[in-house]
């Protein structure tokens, strides 16, 4: 008789779709490369979310629905950051500085109306951090997602995570331009993709055999 094979847990890893007048998002296109690979036992599913605010969260919760991943790392970019950043803490605010794709700007709404104002990451920022600088890899915490789609996507999947029985750990990082995006701007920096996908394995890795997060004095940048 044949058993039947158990399927490995899910880690869930979003991106967005390119957004600004960008022809390209490096946060999706981490997520299409994870897409499928094992990473100690678990398997990656790797997805899009738009980048747009009545969508995004519907989008969320259909993927967490359908996946019911153990881990959720959500993926956004951050042009003119300069490194991997491991967001800390997201704000139950949108404050839209552009239109989103679908030619929403909201200023100064709630993201969820009797929602606590802040919520913090659960992934094991430190040993992420550490783990990224000891493969030489630009990385930082941040203090910051924004007020923007990404922000909104942070604090959702929070929000979300946080009423779960199911204790799953979340957070979201940003990611700097790829090269080929820097190049209109002067001095702006950026990681080679082939950086940025090992950077989000070693992400999720730290992330699947961390227990407690490692504490050390570390200053966030933005
Ligand atoms: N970055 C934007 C939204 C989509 C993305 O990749 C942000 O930082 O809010």
């Amino acid at each position: 008789m044949k058993h039947a094979q158990k399927k490995p847990p899910t880690v869930l890893v979003t991106g967005f779709d390119p957004f600004g007048g960008e022809a390209v998002n490096p946060s999706f296109e981490i997520a299409r490369a994870l897409d499928g690979e094992l990473v100690t036992g678990h398997r990656i599913v790797g997805a899009e979310l738009p980048t747009e605010f009545a969508r995004s969260l519907p989008a969320l919760d259909a993927l967490l629905r359908k996946h019911r991943p153990v881990l959720v790392i959500a993926l956004g970019q951050a042009g003119g950051r300069s490194g991997i950043a491991l967001e800390r803490v997201a704000i139950n605010l949108i404050d839209a500085r552009i239109p989103d794709n679908a030619g929403d700007q909201p200023v100064d709404v709630r993201i969820a109306a009797a929602g606590a104002a802040a919520h913090f990451t659960t992934l094991p920022v430190k040993s992420m951090l550490a783990a990224l600088r000891a493969a030489h890899i630009p990385a930082e915490l941040s203090q910051t997602a924004g007020s923007f789609v990404c922000n909104q996507v942070f604090y959702g999947l929070m929000h979300r995570l946080a009423r779960s029985r199911r204790r799953v750990r979340g957070g979201f990082v940003h990611v700097p331009y790829l090269p080929e995006q820097a190049r209109k701007f002067p001095g702006a920096a950026s990681l080679p993709l082939a950086t940025m996908i090992a950077a989000l394995r070693l992400c999720v890795e730290t992330a699947l055999i961390t227990g407690d997060d490692l504490h050390y004095a570390e200053g966030a940048t933005h």
